[in-house]
């Protein structure tokens, strides 16, 4: 049983967060260190440690995640130029919160991916 992280705990309002979209399956919040202009994790509410940890169970979770990463995109108007999704994988990724999240980050030129 994988450890919870205080994303767990975003999920169950038992700390603040900037939470913009909750349903049943994914919940989307701003990073507290944002990165650019608008900076947001979009998370399961299951707890899925790591990219190696999903399974097919998981797709409509995972699926909802980058649905609601378009309809967050649209919201804070970074759509039409564009940004960029990004999922943290383990030590050489830069994870840092072992609960998946998809970073949706826009609102600037992002230059190049991989640095
Ligand atoms: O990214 C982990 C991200 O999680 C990092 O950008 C900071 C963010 N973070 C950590 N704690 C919080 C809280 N409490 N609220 C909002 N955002 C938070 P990674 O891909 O694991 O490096």
């Amino acid at each position: 049983m994988a450890e919870e992280t205080i994303f767990s705990k975003i999920i169950r309002d038992e700390i603040p967060a900037q939470k913009l979209y909750q349903d049943e399956l994914v919940t989307a919040f701003r990073d507290i260190s944002p990165q650019a202009p608008s900076h947001i994790l979009i998370i399961p509410n299951i707890l899925i440690p790591t990219v190696n940890d999903v399974e097919a169970e998981h797709e409509l979770a995972l699926g909802r995640m980058i649905t609601v990463a378009a309809k967050l995109a649209k919201q804070e108007a970074i759509a039409q130029d564009g940004y960029r999704l990004i999922i943290n994988c383990n030590q050489h990724g830069g994870q840092e919160v072992y609960h998946i999240h998809m970073h949706l980050v826009g609102g600037k030129p992002l230059g190049p991916m991989l640095s």
